[in-house]
């Protein structure tokens, strides 16, 4: 593949897609339904579902392209090992990282609320990062795996905005990594917050990266690619059935 131009602010981002990954971060069950971690630290959880149609058509096509997919969750081990005893100990007790949900135990790998949701399923052979803090490089091997495909541009979306994709855009900043955030297609449970955060990512000069839309890198990702999109009445791309 060859080098495309994203519009993007701060400027025009020229990515080449073969050095590219897509990395979904966190788009969990307990992020986005009501009785998992988000719901449980008091927070409006149908606020993420706008980030649901963006991430599944950049996804479709990044599929259709070939390119390295990588998803993420957070998330600890059952008996709690991986977890900081300051990350567990906030909140009341039954609300707690561990505690037993309608998703089964809250944040814990393998429970139902742990899954990514259904829309955005991983397939067999894309890598799942399973993360124990809010960035995807913390106590992972995704710089190895990234390092080893020669990637050297990152699409980023999921949520939210200004804790999990904001940490993992400022760990994946300082490791060289060139990071084009895809804001409609990252979320918060605060529209403040994410209308900053993506403000905060772009400014100076692109301190942090670039931020860009879903429509704007399915333009440039290919034309093929882009006619097995079609657009929703709200204007949003949306995968064809
Ligand atoms: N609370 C909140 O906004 N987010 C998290 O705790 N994790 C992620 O962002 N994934």
């Amino acid at each position: 593949m060859s080098r495309f131009e994203i519009p993007a602010k701060p400027s025009p981002l020229s990515v080449d897609f073969a050095r590219t990954a897509l990395i979904i971060i966190d788009m969990q069950r307990d992020f986005l339904e009501p009785g998992g971690f988000g719901a449980a630290l008091g927070n409006d959880v149908s606020r993420l579902v706008a980030a649901v149609a963006p991430c599944r058509a950049m996804l479709t096509a990044a599929r259709a392209a070939g390119m390295l997919v990588i998803h993420t969750r957070e998330g600890h081990r059952p008996d709690l090992s991986d977890a900081p005893p300051a990350k567990v100990a906030r909140g009341p007790l039954d609300k707690r990282i561990g505690a037993r949900g309608p998703m089964g135990r809250i944040l814990i790998r393998g429970e139902p609320g742990h899954d990514i949701i259904p829309e955005l399923a991983p397939l067999a052979h894309e890598p799942v990062i399973d993360k124990p803090g809010k960035g995807a490089f913390y106590q992972t091997d995704l710089d190895l795996m990234l390092r080893n495909r020669g990637i050297e541009t990152l699409l980023v979306a999921g949520v939210t905005t200004e804790v999990c994709v904001h940490t993992t855009v400022r760990e994946a900043n300082d490791r060289g990594y060139r990071c084009l955030v895809l804001g409609d297609a990252c979320a918060s449970y605060f529209p403040e917050f994410h209308d900053v955060g993506l403000r905060m990512i772009a400014a100076q000069g692109g301190i942090f990266g670039w931020v860009s839309t879903t429509e704007d890198v399915l333009a440039a990702l290919s034309p093929s690619v882009r006619e097995m999109m079609t657009a929703s009445p709200h204007g949003k791309l949306e995968p064809a059935a």
